[in-house]
């Protein structure tokens, strides 16, 4: 059971998507628990990220890793999600305007589904006029916006300017996240709450729904 994992690791940190795949699909018939899983891939994303921030790794084996986890993500996620549940609520969720990264908004996205709320993903680069399109056609309870760049964490606040100038920041509650997203930068923008991880944001929709 632990070599599975460590085979899910290495071939995440690797960017083998095959033996990625592979391995989720032997690890879920072994019997290990999904979260477990996701342990695995997590751990090796963050390894990935502190061998770039090294300048061991670069964008390419940094793009290939996530390419891996995702094929990974793609077998696990319905494991993650349990279809009894009924819908504790709804979140629009998605990475704001001139930002790709999207593996921790959908691990956001993933933890929130099997924790039972109906989740409207958006993807990433998403324009705060999408935001609002999308408010206005699915009526949410949340948006959850991310962001890993400080050059993309001001589209936040732009996102929640339209959401006013639309007349619509009153119907959702506005939950942010990633990387370079601290509490006071949620204060600071007029957000509602912020979460570090996939896991307190799941606590924290629980907590405002
Ligand atoms: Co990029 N990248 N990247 N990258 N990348 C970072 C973010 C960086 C910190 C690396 C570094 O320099 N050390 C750095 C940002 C520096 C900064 O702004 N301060 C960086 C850079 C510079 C760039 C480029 C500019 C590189 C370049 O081209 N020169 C470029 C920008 C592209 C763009 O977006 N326009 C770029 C590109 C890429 C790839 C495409 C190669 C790839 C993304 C692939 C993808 O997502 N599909 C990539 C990756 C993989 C990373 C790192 C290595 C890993 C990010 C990740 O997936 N982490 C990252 C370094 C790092 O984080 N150490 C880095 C794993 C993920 C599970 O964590 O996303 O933090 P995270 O999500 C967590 C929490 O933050 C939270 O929960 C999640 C799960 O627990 N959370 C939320 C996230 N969103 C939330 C929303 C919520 C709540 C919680 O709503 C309520």
């Amino acid at each position: 059971m632990e070599d599975t994992l460590k085979a899910l690791y290495d071939a995440v940190m690797e960017g083998q998507r095959d033996i990625a795949r592979e391995s989720v699909v032997k690890a879920l018939a072994d019997g290990v628990a999904p979260g477990e899983i996701l342990d695995a891939m997590i751990g090796a994303m963050g390894e990935v990220g502190r061998l770039f921030e090294e300048g061991e790794y670069f964008v390419p084996e940094m793009l290939i890793a996530a390419r891996a986890m995702k094929t990974g993500m793609d077998i696990l996620k319905p494991e993650l999600v349990d279809a009894d549940i009924q819908p504790a609520g709804k979140i629009v969720a998605g990475t704001v305007k001139g930002d790709l990264h999207d593996i921790g908004k959908n691990l956001v996205c993933m933890m929130l589904e099997g924790a039972g709320f109906q989740v409207v993903d958006l993807g990433s680069d998403v324009s705060p006029e999408a935001f609002v399109n999308a408010v206005n056609e699915h009526h949410p309870d949340f948006i959850a916006m991310s962001a890993l760049l400080t050059t993309t964490m001001p589209n936040m606040q732009t996102t929640i300017e339209a959401l006013k100038a639309a007349g619509v920041r009153d119907q959702v509650k506005v939950l942010i996240g990633g990387a370079p997203i601290t509490d006071a930068y949620a204060e600071k923008i007029g957000a509602d709450g912020y979460a570090p991880d996939a896991s307190r944001a799941v606590k924290l929709a629980k907590a405002l729904v």
